[in-house]
């Protein structure tokens, strides 16, 4: 469990803390200095029931509230302290609204230096601060009142930390790793060390991890909670990993680190649920730029609402980064106005990885079901999604996203995609479509390349080997020496068996020394001669002797039947050839290899023998 503080400058938090768990805060110089907390401070609390639970001290002064979300992020019980002698102030209210954005379950109003004030002022202000969070989306307790000078109180909080601690439904181990950096520094011996609140699953000491976004591959060396040396790593607990592979200067708060088991990806623009503080002082209009605080970081993005989000409202809109965030869907993030600098708002991901083109806005997007958010992102991406995403998309664990995935009769796994069965039909109609305009607009081609037909779909591998095997089975298709043929197509030619007759009888006449492919295209003023000659060729008139050059089969006959003669009694001499049939070497030697291909002959040195002499 992570405990976290918040509350107005001065209110007492730190001190709050130390009193609960023995330990200093503020140790920076200039902490002790200003008397304020500047950064996050950590300390594990053993409880009463003898478990530990991690606290977050944040610091309250108003400039520092972008460090006090950081802290706030992945905490699990809210302390909201309010002075007895000061009551509510500004801070206490932004830092409420940031809990509310970032969906904290669980508040702990602790109304602090009760030594201070008298019994009825301390019960005035106890009210008074029960009545402002009676309506908070936080469940909070009844206010506590404390005093770390004097002590009271303290018992109480441990017991309720203690029973909230109790009921807490664990996170989930079997999930993906991920944890947002807070701290990072290099320790002597042990090299780059990472501290954080692991949001969820589990990492063991070698484990491979990816530092995100940069995408730094590492490997864990060392594992330690709460001052105990560990071989694997808890969820929701506070966490310090020795990492290898990963340079101090690369790691610092506001990265991420996950297991390098899941390829996450860093996000450039995320689809949100986006709710504005009733305070807010202007709309959230198209391209407002605001910074978003997920996790650690904070980043500056645009917005693109769908309409126009009033203060108080909330709508569905695009973020747009402008440097990557890691998110999840169902992250919960706080959004903070450019300048002045204040909390206006908040939201909830819904697409972490949106289409970046004609994007629609299923209205099952925002639901809180995920069997019904997958509906959407399916819907999204008509072409399938990646499974290795899906625990991402929707923000659960793998095994429980193939289920909602499979639980859904029209869905199936092809590969690394969840494709819908609607989608495979119509990306099977797609490719009959495509073979059919191919074999009208090149009739005389045997058929489309197997990979135009491929590309030209434009769907990822596993869809397209299934689609063409299915309409292969169905026996709508054909695929002969890479080309693609639709079941009852000829290839023909215009002018028709004349036409082949006119090309073919030319061949004839030229005997053993026939025109290339380009002479025949200018003699008969065809630029299809080639298609020409692949149909003859199939009925066995013609044979392309080389890859430009066909000849007739009374010719090629001729030929063999030369060899044959000559080679009955002795080797063949290419020049009893020329002697007996008159033709060139640019011809004959082209021949000569064809019959050895043929296995007419073999060749022997310069001459050749018949094979089955
Ligand atoms: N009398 C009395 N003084 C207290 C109590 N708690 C804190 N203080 C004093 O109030 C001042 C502020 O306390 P901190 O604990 O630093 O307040 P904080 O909320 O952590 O302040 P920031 O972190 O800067 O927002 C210090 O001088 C404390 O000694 C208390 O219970 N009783
Ligand atoms: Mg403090």
């Amino acid at each position: 469990m992570i405990v976290g503080t918040a509350g107005h400058i001065d209110h007492g938090k730190s001190a709050l803390v130390a009193a609960l768990t023995g330990r200093a805060m503020d140790r920076l110089a200039e902490e002790r200095r200003r008397g304020i907390t500047i950064d996050l401070n950590f300390a594990p609390l053993v409880l009463p029931s003898g478990a530990t639970a991690g606290v977050v001290d944040v610091p309250g002064h108003e400039d520092f509230v972008r460090t006090m979300v950081a802290g706030a992020s992945g905490i699990d019980v809210a302390l909201l302290v309010v002075a007895a002698d000061e009551g509510i102030m500004p801070q206490t209210l932004e830092h409420l609204a940031v809990l509310e954005h970032l969906g904290i379950a669980i508040g702990i109003p602790v109304v602090t230096k009760a030594d201070l004030v008298d019994p009825d002022w301390l019960e005035l202000v106890q009210l008074e601060v029960g009545e402002r969070l009676a309506g908070s989306s936080v469940a909070f307790d009844s206010p506590l009142a404390t005093s770390a000078r004097t002590g009271a109180g303290l018992d109480q909080l441990r017991a309720s930390l203690a029973a909230h601690a109790a009921a807490l439904q664990p996170r989930r181990s079997a999930d993906l790793f991920r944890l947002p950096v807070d701290r990072a520094f290099s320790v002597p011996g042990v090299g780059t060390v990472v501290t954080g609140t692991a949001w969820s699953g589990r990492l063991r000491v070698g484990d491979a991890v990816t530092l995100l976004p940069a995408g730094q591959p590492g490997r864990v060396r060392s594992i330690e909670s709460y001052g105990q040396v560990l071989q694997h790593s808890e969820p929701g607990a506070r966490t310090a990993l020795g990492l290898a592979g990963i340079g101090r200067e690369e790691a610092h708060r506001g990265t991420w680190l996950v297991s390098a088991e899941v390829a996450w990806p860093a996000m450039a623009a995320m689809d949100v649920e986006l709710a504005l503080q009733p305070e807010a002082p202007r709309p959230l209009t198209a391209r407002s730029r605001v910074r978003v605080h997920l996790g650690t970081a904070e980043v500056m993005a645009r917005v693109q609402p769908r309409a126009a989000i009033e203060a108080g409202g909330r709508g569905l809109a695009r973020l747009v980064l402008e440097r990557p965030l890691v998110a999840r869907g169902g992250d919960r993030f706080v959004v903070r106005s450019y300048s002045p600098v204040a909390t206006i708002g908040g939201g909830r991901v819904l697409d972490p990885d949106p289409p970046r083109r004609r994007t629609i806005w299923p209205p099952s997007l925002a639901a809180s079901a995920p069997a019904e958010r997958l509906e959407a992102l399916m819907e999204r991406r008509p072409l399938g999604l990646r499974a290795t995403l899906l625990p991402v998309l929707l923000g659960v664990s793998p095994a429980e996203a193939a289920a909602v995935a499979r639980a859904r009769g029209d869905t199936r796994l092809l590969g690394d995609h969840w494709v819908r069965e609607s989608t495979l039909v119509e990306l099977g109609a797609r490719a009959l479509s495509l073979l059919k305009t191919h074999h009208r607009t090149h009739p005389s081609d045997r058929g489309m390349p197997l990979e135009t037909l491929r590309h030209a779909l434009r769907a990822p591998e596993p869809l397209i080997d299934q689609v063409l095997a299915g309409a292969v089975a169905a026996g709508k298709l054909r695929v002969v020496d890479g080309v693609a043929v639709q079941s009852g197509f000829r290839p023909r030619v215009e002018g028709g068996d004349a036409e082949i007759d006119r090309v073919v009888r030319i061949l004839e006449a030229a005997e053993l020394s026939p025109p290339s492919l380009a002479e025949l295209e200018l003699s008969t003023g065809r630029h299809d001669v080639a298609a020409i000659l692949r149909l003859a060729a199939q009925t066995g008139r013609v044979e392309a002797v080389e890859r430009e050059r066909y000849y007739a089969r009374p010719a090629l006959d001729r030929f063999a039947a030369t060899l044959a003669d000559i080679g009955r009694t002795r080797l063949i001499a290419p020049s009893d050839i020329r002697d007996r049939l008159g033709i060139s070497r640019k011809f004959m030697i082209p021949l000569l290899e064809w019959a050895d291909a043929k296995g007419i002959t073999e060749r022997v040195g310069d001459q050749r023998r018949l094979r089955n002499a």
